[in-house]
C-alpha cells in the first residue's frame, strides 16, 4: 500500500440504476474547476487500465456469471488498483477525487442485493484498503423503477444488473439508506428524482457544507 498522506478530498457518488452517478460526479467536477479546484474523476469498477479489465471480467462475464461472493473480490480486487494508482496519488496533490461508485456499492448490491454477509464484505474491506475511506459519500436515492426507466430509455440493452428483477434493486435501495443512516457523519442522501440542476445544486451545497474550503474557490492545488 502506497503511504497514507492525503492532502485533498475523497468524494464518493453511490446509489442505484440510473440514479445520474455520472451526470453528478461530472458536474461536480466542472463547478470545482471552474472556482479553480483541481479535480479528479474516476470510477469504479474502473479507474486505471488493470482495474477496467476487472470490469469487463464483472459486467461482461461468460456462462453463468459469479458467484456473488467471488464478485466482493474482483469489485475489492479493482479497488486496490484505483486507490493505490488513481485515487491516493491525486489526493497527496491536493486533488478533489470524485468516486462514481465505491465499496457502498458492494455493501448494497453483493450484500443487500445478493446477500453475501455484510460483515464478511467488511472484513474483505479492511484487508484490501486498510480503512481508507470517503471524506463524503453521496448517496443518490432514487425508486429503483425510475431509475430503470431512465437507463432502458438511454439504450434499450441492460446489464446483467440492471436486467434484475425489482425487488433486487429494492434491496439495494434499502441497503444504501441503511448505510447513510450508521454513517450519518459521512454520508448525505440526496433526491435524485428531481430534475439534474436540482440534484446538482443538492449535491453542491452538500459538498460545500462538508468542506467550506470549497464554497469561495480557493484552490487546493
Ligand atoms: N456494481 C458496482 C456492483 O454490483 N458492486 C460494486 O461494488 C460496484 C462498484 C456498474 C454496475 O456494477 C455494479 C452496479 C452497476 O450495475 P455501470 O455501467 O457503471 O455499471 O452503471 P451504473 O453505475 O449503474 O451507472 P448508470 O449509467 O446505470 O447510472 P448513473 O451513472 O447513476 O446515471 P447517469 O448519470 O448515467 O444517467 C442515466 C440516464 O439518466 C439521465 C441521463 O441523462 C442518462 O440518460 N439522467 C436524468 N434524467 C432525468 N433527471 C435527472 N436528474 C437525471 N440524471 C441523469
Amino acid at each position: 500500500m502506497p503511504n497514507r498522506v492525503r492532502r485533498g478530498r475523497f468524494i464518493t457518488v453511490e446509489g442505484g440504476e440510473g440514479a445520474g452517478k455520472s451526470t453528478q460526479a461530472a458536474r461536480l467536477a466542472e463547478t470545482l474547476e471552474r472556482r479553480g479546484i483541481a479535480t479528479l474523476v474516476t470510477r469504479e469498477p474502473g479507474g486505471t487500465p488493470e482495474a477496467e479489465r476487472i470490469r469487463a471480467l464483472l459486467l461482461d462475464p461468460v456462462g453463468a456469471g459469479w458467484e456473488a461472493a467471488t464478485e466482493v473480490l474482483l469489485y475489492f480486487a479493482g479497488r486496490v488498483e484505483n486507490v493505490a494508482k488513481t485515487v491516493e496519488p491525486a489526493l497527496a496533490e491536493g486533488r478533489i477525487v470524485i468516486c462514481d461508485r465505491f465499496a457502498d456499492s458492494t455493501l448494497a448490491y453483493q450484500g443487500y442485493g445478493a446477500d453475501v454477509p455484510l460483515a464478511a464484505i467488511r472484513a474483505v474491506a479492511d484487508a484490501a484498503l486498510g480503512g481508507f475511506r470517503p471524506d463524503l459519500t453521496l448517496i443518490l436515492d432514487i425508486d429503483p423503477a425510475l431509475g430503470l426507466a431512465r437507463t432502458r430509455s438511454r439504450s434499450a440493452a441492460s446489464d446483467r444488473y440492471e436486467s434484475r428483477p425489482l425487488d433486487y434493486h429494492r434491496r439495494v435501495r434499502d441497503g444504501f439508506l441503511e448505510i447513510a443512516a450508521d454513517a450519518p457523519a459521512r454520508c448525505v442522501v440526496v433526491d435524485a428524482a428531481q430534475p439534474a440542476d436540482r440534484v446538482a445544486d443538492a449535491v453542491l451545497a452538500a459538498v460545500t457544507a462538508r468542506f467550506a474550503e470549497l464554497a469561495g474557490g480557493t484552490a487546493s492545488k
